[in-house]
């Protein structure tokens, strides 16, 4: 029997918010193009530098924000009710947040649209960022504003799920992958109520022209204790198939449990009071507190490298399984040629070269280098355009064919699918971090101005403009690779053939008995992370608000 039987109704959702997430990254994927090769002067005939900026918008709203969340919403559908073995409360509950979610989606993509077809009335080139000062019709925001509600009500069908379980089975330990999922939609809800009040409180209102005006630091600030939260709602559902998953396509199993719920709650702790580390570089927020941030950010390095080590013991594990032998012998063992496989290790790689670059990022002096250049599309693309997006791609090979009930088609595409993206993205992440080095800014449709040359230190622009328009291009193959497995699967007849994936999830080495109790009960740790954004945010928050709600300008700068 596979999940589509048992569940036929969660299968159902699962279907129905993936199927929207692939639609986003097709559209989105198509966009990237263009605008790699916009940016580079490889194709400008297509639309004009001023309507880049409405590709761009779309291209960062479709893959960054409706693309992982949907694809987050369904997988983790899939992860709870299999792991607690029981279907959600309520179907029209379940439907309804689905829906809130799709027509949040629709509303945000069509105001996007209005900067590209004409008879659209209205406008939204304000990046995926949407900050103040740059406005957008209402009903971007109201879309915005519906696809994050809706969200929180899978979060809430998740726990309610819990709760019924752990009403029939007392004094258990909570199954893994719902413990994952829970604790990700913990931090969900305790970031976005940040982006919650800018949207509702402040752009829609001031947007609709209910208010004159909007504090942009105000505004920026409650943005950013939302947008660095966010990474780790993109990363975790990565790290639940590299935790729960890749070990079993390695052919082993996790080394241990309880490491993986410690990584988690860490997650959930330290990744709101960090946000300012966004912010080094504006005015109005004095340099100690950055410091405070920069340090607290360092810290959450550390369940990243925890990820690291497990996964990486479990697939030698897995390896060792398999017959490998040596110290470096058994990486041959590993089965290379499976898409699901090879798809997580290729990802987990790119992310440690994600991470390096990362803490590049995080440094209040060396950052002043790379902001606001390419170099920082360069970082984000090989952790949430290749963590996230390729474990998503991956583990879809092994997932549609339990939710549709059908067998997966053009395996041989599938297999090469992974390869394409990292060769791909080696070259379009590669050359934007040098051209970044060099100055090149970011966001730019046509980045030349008078009287300023580019010079990275070796070769010269030409180059790094041709691999980023080569890795782009690759990039997009990678993608119809995808695509086209998806939609064949899809489209194909469910057979009276088994199936040929075994949907079983193996248990971890060391389960999660080994751990304290504490570590499942959620109220202690929502409590710990209340009060660490509590203690980050409640001095740069009250200094922004001295001189009143709506008042734009800054708070005298700390010498
Ligand atoms: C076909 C693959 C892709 C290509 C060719 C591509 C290309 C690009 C390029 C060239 C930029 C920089 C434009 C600029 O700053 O002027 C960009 C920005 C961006 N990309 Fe991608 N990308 C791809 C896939 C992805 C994926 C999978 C994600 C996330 C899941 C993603 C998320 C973003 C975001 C968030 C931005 C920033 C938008 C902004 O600055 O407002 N991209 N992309
Ligand atoms: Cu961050």
């Amino acid at each position: 029997m596979s999940y589509v039987d048992d569940f036929p109704h969660e299968a159902a959702v699962v279907r129905a918010t993936i199927a929207i997430a692939f639609g986003a990254v097709a559209v989105g994927g198509l966009f990237g193009l263009l605008q790699a090769w916009f940016r580079t002067g490889v194709e400008r005939a297509l639309f004009s530098p001023v309507q880049y900026y409405s590709i761009l918008t779309a291209h960062g709203v479709l893959m960054a924000l409706v693309f992982t969340t949907f694809f987050t919403v369904g997988l983790f559908t899939w992860g709870v009710t299999r792991s607690l073995d029981r279907g959600f409360h309520d179907r029209r509950f379940t439907w309804g947040w689905v829906a809130l979610m799709t027509v949040g989606t629709v509303l945000a993509f069509v105001s996007i649209l209005g900067g590209l077809v004409g008879w659209i009335p209205l406008h939204a080139a304000v990046l995926y960022t949407f900050y103040a000062p740059l406005e957008a019709s209402p009903t971007f925001y109201l879309g915005l504003a519906l696809l994050v509600v809706g969200s929180w009500g899978a979060g809430v069908d998740y726990i309610w799920a819990l709760r019924e379980w752990r009403a029939e089975n007392p004094g258990e330990r909570i199954p893994l992958q719902t413990f994952m999922a829970v604790s990700t939609m913990l931090l969900w809800f305790i970031c976005s109520l940040g982006v919650a009040v800018e949207v509702v409180g402040f752009l829609l209102p001031w947007s609709l022209g209910l208010i004159p005006a909007v504090n942009p630091l105000l505004t920026r600030t409650l943005f950013w204790y939302f947008g660095h939260a966010v990474v780790y709602f993109w990363l975790l559902p990565a790290y639940f198939v590299w935790y729960t998953l890749l070990p079993k396509f390695a052919g082993g199993r996790l080394v241990s449990d309880s490491l993986a719920r410690v990584v988690f709650l860490l997650f959930l702790l330290l990744s709101t009071p960090v946000g300012i580390h966004h912010q080094y570089g504006d005015p109005g927020i004095s340099q100690g507190l950055k410091f405070v941030q920069m340090t607290s950010t360092y810290f959450i390095v550390l369940p990243s490298l925890m990820t690291a080590f497990t996964v990486v013991a479990s697939m030698e594990h897995g390896a060792r399984q398999r017959g490998g032998t040596g110290r470096f012998g058994w990486l041959r063992a590993l089965p290379w040629e499976n898409p699901s496989f090879s798809g997580c290790a290729l990802a987990g790689l790119i992310f440690a070269a994600g991470g390096f670059g990362g803490m590049v990022n995080a440094g209040m002096n060396v950052n002043a280098m790379i902001h606001n250049t390419i170099w920082v599309p360069g970082h984000f693309h090989l952790t949430v355009g290749t963590a996230t997006a390729l474990t998503f791609m991956a583990v879809t090979y092994w997932l549609l064919p339990q939710i549709t009930g059908k067998r997966l088609r053009l395996r041989t595409v599938a297999a090469v699918q992974p390869y394409l993206w990292f060769v791909g993205m080696v070259f379009m992440s590669n050359a934007m971090h040098r051209a970044g080095l060099a100055g090149v800014p970011r966001r730019t449709s046509i980045p030349q101005y008078a009287q300023v040359v580019f010079r990275p230190p070796i070769s010269g622009m030409s180059e790094l403009h041709l691999q980023i328009a080569l890795g782009a291009a690759i990039l997009f193959v990678s993608l119809l690779c995808f695509l086209a497995v998806v939609v064949a699967t899809w489209l194909g007849a469910r057979g009276a053939e088994p199936l040929a994936v075994n949907g079983h999830v193996p248990d971890a080495l060391s389960g999660p008995e080994a751990g304290p109790r504490i570590l499942d009960d959620f109220r202690v740790w929502v409590a710990i992370a209340v009060v660490l954004v509590v203690i980050a945010y409640s001095v740069p928050i009250a200094s922004m608000l001295q001189h009143g709600l709506f008042t734009p300008g800054s708070a005298p700068i700390p010498t």
